[in-house]
């Protein structure tokens, strides 16, 4: 995948000028209007900031500093201002045309349709809180919420951030090992889940998941589990721990009164895989998070009255938080929320929805892309050319670099030759877009997330922090700091250090991403320079599932490393060297079976080696490190050509390039 991309660098030299009706009525309208915010921040950065955050933002108590950099990196952004998030997404609507305009068109797995206004969606967020501050919760405490797509997961975030609850969102996909875990490092007092969830035409459950998690210890803290009903499957109950939903809200008012919170205040914390064992907590703010999700919101989405957002992600990981909680609510867009997959009922849902729905601006993954093109190329009923896709005027891409060939069939088979293509990078630290074409600014090069937005100073440097000049390669950074970047690791300041301001790049925020410049200024996004891999657009530490497998009591060691993938990006491959013999025939393919369902259940689905490989050892040097080097290539079905003579023990290569 990175490989493709590099190539791309080398090769691309398409280049789509930005559409003269889009440029025409665009918030960010022109090169020369992008170029003149972009000096203005660069020249006076308070200013900037401050004029945007006291346009954009609602506040209680207005701020009277835009940022105090004495802690550094610890940056904190109008910190003597308050406010509440939830008056910035619900409240501030009531009074204008916006309170009765859809807020959600939410459509269920099996294609039914709910509608909510965004005075509806504000009644519900405080019947919902009201319902959590009957249970104790109050400002300061977290919350962990582990549901599926729903209104209800929407409803449930901005009840927390009404009463100043922190919370700290689940994936649905992850396992109850993981969501102890989580549960344990942010101190949880409440759980708020589900019975199941429908996704496919299935119904899969998802409380014995928390029922697992809670008994494995450590949480003590949880009082109580709120659990909603989705599937009317059978729950296991513990009767003085779980109430339900239903029952929780019967009788609560729908007027609650919003709690202010100091700017700086934890908002969230949302956990995401690193280069070790453990996920990091990454803390976000509550002022500086939603004024950089609202401002990308409007600038990349270009979000007016009339659209019809849709954003693709889970409510689970930051895209769902920033641009399906945050971003569109506060600027009072509406917005599809979908529960199912893009397979079910056929490949072509995404299409059947845009076109019910009138979806103007969407945005999705390329690894959806990728299995959606596969899909049409073997099931033509299901190609987009079927469906009426009119109404679409801006398509985005997130979460991996998408490479120059799916980019064109987006381009010309979704986009129709008239949509912008927004390839946006970003992260779950940066809290919103950094790097991308803008609809009404920025001609589009297919592979290239282009230029960062005003505000953004991103740069590409060599190890020591000196910047490299453009076709070369190098670690990319911010060098100013930003309102939506991260605050903290939860409870681990010294790693949010280490981890995001090494000291040898000199201050700047180091994102773990290679990249180079070419020379009209686009950036070029080449893979991760740490042990993280992108499967699918997740981000999975190898160290991660290292760990998990050394946990099983047959392996002894294990070494994980990424393949490319056409579909997902990456693939997991995993070398394993048990505690008895090399197992081989029936035998290797049972353990490799058991292997990955203990990974699911450790860490979650999404992290199931693809290829497990056993061998007697792994390739190590005289020293005893693992050369993940020609581990990769062996991944890969190459043969060796790098230099093997500081291996200790060369044969294992050969034993080792034989899947099971
Ligand atoms: C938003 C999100 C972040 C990592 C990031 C990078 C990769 C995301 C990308 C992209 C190339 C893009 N990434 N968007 N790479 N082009 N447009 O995905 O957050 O889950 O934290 O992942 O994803 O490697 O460092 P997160």
């Amino acid at each position: 995948m990175s490989n493709g991309v590099i190539q791309s660098v080398l090769t691309e030299k398409r280049v789509f000028p930005p559409f003269p009706g889009l440029v025409e009525n665009a918030n960010l309208s022109g090169m020369q209007a992008y170029e003149a915010l972009c000096e203005q921040a660069r020249r006076d950065p308070d200013a900037f900031w401050g004029q945007q955050a006291r346009e954009l933002l609602v506040w209680s108590k207005p701020f009277t500093q835009v940022l105090d950099a004495s802690q550094a990196p610890t940056y904190r952004w109008f910190p003597d201002g308050e406010l509440n998030l939830s008056v910035n997404c619900l409240d501030k609507h009531l009074g204008t045309p916006t309170a009765d305009k859809t807020a959600i068109v939410f459509e269920a797995d099996d294609g039914q349709v709910t509608r909510v206004s965004y005075r509806e969606l504000h009644a519900r967020v405080c019947v919902f809180a009201n319902g959590l501050a009957s249970l104790g919760c109050k400002k300061g405490d977290r919350v962990i919420i582990y549901l599926p797509m729903s209104i209800e997961a929407i409803v449930a975030m901005q009840a927390c951030v009404r009463l100043g609850v922190t919370h700290s969102v689940v994936f649905g996909g992850f396992s109850s090992k993981s969501l102890n875990e989580r549960i344990v490092d942010v101190g949880a007092s409440l759980v708020i889940t589900a019975d199941g969830q429908c996704r496919g035409g299935r119904k899969l459950p998802l409380k014995p998941a928390v029922d697992d998690a809670l008994a494995m210890g450590g949480c003590d803290a949880v009082r109580k589990v709120v659990v909603y009903q989705r599937t009317g499957g059978e729950v296991a109950w513990n009767e003085g721990r779980d109430v339900w939903l239903h029952d929780l809200l019967a009788g609560q008012s729908d007027q609650c009164e919003p709690v202010p919170v100091e700017a700086e205040h934890p908002s969230f914390i949302l956990y995401t895989s690193g280069s070790t064992g453990k996920p990091k907590g990454v803390q976000h703010a509550s002022a500086g998070f939603l004024l950089w999700a609202l401002m990308t919101t409007r600038w990349t989405f270009d979000i007016k009255p009339d659209d019809v957002f849709w954003c693709t992600a889970d409510v689970g990981w930051i895209t769902g938080h920033s641009y399906i909680v945050y971003g569109p609510l506060a600027a009072g867009a509406t917005q599809v929320v979908f529960e199912g997959v893009p397979t079910y009922p056929n490949a072509g849902r995404f299409w059947e929805m845009i076109q019910r729905h009138h979806v103007s601006v969407f945005y999705t993954a390329p690894t959806a892309i990728r299995s959606l093109i596969k899909a049409a190329e073997s099931t033509p009923d299901v190609h987009p050319r079927h469906y009426t896709l009119d109404s679409l005027r801006i398509i985005g891409s997130v979460g991996e670099p998408i490479n120059p060939e799916a980019w064109m069939w987006y381009y010309t088979q979704v986009g129709r030759e008239r949509c912008a293509v927004v390839d946006t990078w970003w992260q779950t630290e940066t809290g919103g877009h950094m790097l991308t074409p803008l609809p009404g600014v920025t001609p589009m090069k297919p592979g290239s997330c282009a230029m960062p937005l005003p505000g953004i100073e991103a740069a590409v440097v060599d190890e020591h922090g000196k910047e490299l000049e453009a076709g070369h390669g190098g670690l990319l950074v911010i060098k100013r700091p930003w309102p939506g970047m991260i605050r903290n690791v939860w409870g681990d300041p010294e790693r949010f250090r280490k981890s995001y301001f090494p000291e040898e790049l000199g201050g700047v925020y180091l994102a773990g991403d290679s990249a180079q410049k070419d020379a009209d200024g686009y950036f070029w996004i080449m893979g991760r320079v740490d042990d993280v891999l992108n499967v699918s657009g997740h981000r999975l530490g190898t160290m991660e599932v290292e760990s998990a497998l050394v946990a099983h009591p047959l392996v002894a060691e294990a070494a994980v490393v990424g393949r490319p993938d056409d579909t997902t990006g990456e693939a997991v491959v995993a070398f394993v060297v048990l505690k008895r013999d090399v197992p081989e025939g029936a035998e290797a393919v049972e353990l490799g079976k058991q292997l990955r369902d203990w990974i699911a259940k450790e860490i979650g689905p999404i992290a199931k080696p693809r290829d497990i490989r056993f061998g007697e050892n792994l390739p190590k040097t005289r020293s005893g490190k693992i050369m993940r080097r020609l581990l990769r290539t062996v991944a890969k079905g190459e043969s060796v050509t790098q230099d093997v003579s500081t291996l200790e023990n060369p044969a294992i290569l050969d034993q080792l390039s034989k899947s099971v």
